[in-house]
């Protein structure tokens, strides 16, 4: 499998976790979107949304959407389980997920940033009203839902889907001065994350293409 990403990116950073926690090998593929790597044609065809990331499977198969391509792996490679027991706790885990993915994620995402900013006239006052209004209105939400299902990680006491999308949604979060400070859970959750072993392989910082500052 060939995985196309950026060091810095959420959305592959929960793809290498997925990958990490279920052991699988693979060949990461950098794609550089400081440099407008991401709107290149030969991305395109592999992402025509211009995103990452994008997994190429063993068949040659090209994937988009990290939430399409985690399933694609929980349902190849379905051991170990990213799913908890239960359907009411996958809807919870999965509910989380897309939370992060479909109300968060895409106010902070660097074209939605570019375009505010340049388009927009939005100074780093009205930048950061931005995140913690949006981002952060869907991170609250969140750690509301992490009230009642919660234990060690997002859905009890095993990490799964939900984590592979609550670590790096706190680590943008952190990037961009989104303030969770008073979100005791998630803090709780993402500094265990830190400990694991696989979500430490997945970290920004590890990844061949990081660079330091
Ligand atoms: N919903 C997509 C989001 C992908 C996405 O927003 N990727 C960002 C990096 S986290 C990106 O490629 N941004 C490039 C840009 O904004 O030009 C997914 O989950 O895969």
């Amino acid at each position: 499998m060939k995985l196309f990403g950026y060091w810095r990116s959420s959305a592959t950073y929960r793809v290498r976790i997925a990958l990490a926690l279920k052991n699988l090998d693979y060949d990461y593929q950098p794609v550089n979107l400081l440099k407008g790597e991401q709107k290149a044609e030969g991305y395109l065809a592999r992402n025509p949304l211009g995103l990452v990331p994008a997994l190429e499977t063993d068949d040659g198969a090209v994937l988009t959407q990290s939430l399409a391509i985690i399933a694609y792996l929980e349902e190849t490679q379905p051991d170990p389980s990213l799913m908890p027991e239960g359907a009411a706790a996958r809807a919870h885990a999965r509910a989380i997920a897309m939370t992060i993915a479909s109300e968060a994620q895409p106010f902070m995402n660097l074209r939605m940033q570019q375009y505010l900013k340049t388009e927009r006239g939005f100074d780093e006052t009205a930048m950061t009203e931005w995140l913690n209004r949006w981002p952060g209105g869907a991170m609250a939400a969140v750690e509301k839902t992490l009230a009642h299902t919660a234990g060690d990680y997002c859905i009890g006491d095993t990490p799964g889907l939900a984590d592979c999308f609550l670590v790096p949604q706190i680590y943008a979060a952190a990037r961009f001065g989104v303030d969770i400070s008073g979100f005791a859970k998630m803090n709780e959750i993402y500094a265990r994350c830190h400990n694991h072993p696989a979500f430490e392989k997945a970290h920004p910082d590890k990844q061949a293409d990081a660079v330091e500052g």
